[in-house]
C-alpha cells in the first residue's frame, strides 16, 4: 500500500492539475467532516471502543522519506484494516524537501481510510499569516518555484484545508492529542470540561496556545510567554490543575524537535512526539508511538517506535 501511495505520489507531482484535484476532493473530505462534528467543530471526540489503538505520528515538516519508513516498519496497512486508528499531531509542511508530497499522501490516505486517519493542524497549517507568527514558511515559495501561477493556486486550496483541520482529539476521559499543547488561560479558568477548555472555535489566542504552547519543567514557572513569540510556556502546576478538573491521563502533542524522537514531561504526563529526521535538527531518532485506547494506563517505552 505504501508503494503505492509513493508511486502515485511521485506521477501526481509532475502534473499540477491533478494534485489540485487530489487537494480539493482532500479538503471536500475535511469539510464533511467537519460538518458532521458538534460544537466545538475543531475538537474531535474518538468514537469509544470502536479502535483497537491509535498510532501517533508527530511534526512530519516535509519529511515522507521518515514517515513511510516508521508506516512500513509497524506495518501500518495491517493495522488500519485491524480497526486501528492514526493520529498525525499537525505540522506537515515547511522546511523538508517533500512538503507538497506530504500533503498529498496525506490526501490519498484520507482518501482510503477517511475515519480511520484524523489530521490534526500545527502551528504551520494556518490560514492566515498575519496571525501567527511561523518560521520558515517556505511552502508557499516552493510551490511557486515548481508549478508557477498553479503554484499559488495550489496554495491557496492548501489554506483552505488547514483551516478546515481539526485542532484537538479526545478519546473519553483519558487522552488528550494536540500539536503545541493545553490552553493555560482556559484550564486556569473555572471551566472542568475538555468542550470549553479546548474551544477555540471564535478564539483565536486558545487556537494560539493549542498550536503553540510547549511544556516546561521549571518550577518556578506556572505559565509563561514563550521564546517562540507565540504562545505559552506552561508548568506542571497547569497539567495538574487539568488532570483534576478532567480526568485525562496523558496529554499526547508535538511541536518540539527532541532528540530522542520522544520526550516526557510533568511526570510523564505529556509525551511529546517528533517523526522526521534531517536538518535543521538532525536528531537521533523520530518517533511514534502506539497507544492503547482501551487499556491506556501509562506511558510505556514499549509501545514508542523509533526509526
Ligand atoms: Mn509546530
Amino acid at each position: 500500500m505504501l508503494r503505492d501511495l509513493e508511486r502515485e505520489i511521485t506521477s501526481l507531482v509532475k502534473k499540477p492539475r491533478e494534485v489540485i484535484l487530489e487537494l480539493m476532493s482532500l479538503k471536500e473530505v475535511l469539510m464533511e467532516e467537519h460538518m458532521s462534528r458538534k460544537r466545538p467543530k475543531g475538537l474531535v471526540e474518538i468514537e469509544p471502543h470502536k479502535y483497537r489503538e491509535a498510532i501517533v505520528i508527530g511534526d512530519i515538516h516535509g519529511d515522507l522519506d521518515t514517515l513511510v519508513q516508521i508506516l512500513s516498519y509497524i506495518d501500518v496497512e495491517k493495522i488500519l484494516k485491524d480497526g486501528g486508528l492514526l493520529v498525525f499531531l499537525g505540522d506537515y509542511i515547511d522546511r523538508g524537501d517533500k512538503q507538497l508530497e506530504t500533503m498529498l499522501f496525506i490526501a490519498l490516505l484520507k482518501k482510503r481510510y477517511r475515519g480511520n486517519v484524523i489530521t490534526l493542524r500545527g502551528n504551520h497549517e494556518i490560514k492566515s499569516l498575519d496571525f501567527l507568527p511561523v518560521h520558515p514558511h517556505d511552502y508557499p515559495e516552493i510551490l511557486r518555484a515548481i508549478y508557477g501561477g498553479e503554484g499559488d493556486e495550489i496554495y491557496g486550496i492548501s489554506r483552505g484545508i488547514f483551516d478546515l483541520l481539526p485542532y484537538a482529539a479526545i478519546y473519553r476521559d483519558t487522552v488528550v492529542f494536540l500539536h503545541g499543547g493545553i490552553p493555560v488561560l482556559s484550564t486556569t479558568s473555572y471551566w472542568s470540561d475538555f468542550r470549553c477548555i479546548l474551544d477555540a472555535d471564535h478564539d483565536k489566542r486558545t487556537l494560539e496556545e493549542i498550536l503553540c504552547n510547549d511544556p516546561t519543567e521549571d518550577p518556578d514557572i506556572g505559565y509563561a510567554s514563550s521564546p517562540r513569540g507565540a504562545g505559552f510556556l506552561w508548568g506542571e502546576a497547569i497539567t495538574n490543575e487539568f488532570i483534576k478538573k478532567t480526568g485525562v491521563k496523558i496529554i499526547v502533542r508535538g511541536h518540539e524537535a527532541v532528540r530522542e524522537g520522544y520526550k516526557l514531561n510533568h511526570g510523564a504526563r505529556v509525551l511529546t512526539i517528533f517523526s522526521r529526521k534531517g536538518a535543521p535538527y538532525y536528531n537521533a531518532y523520530a518517533a511514534a508511538y502506539r497507544l492503547d485506547l482501551e487499556g491506556f494506563s501509562g506511558f510505556s517505552k514499549e509501545h514508542l517506535v523509533l526509526v
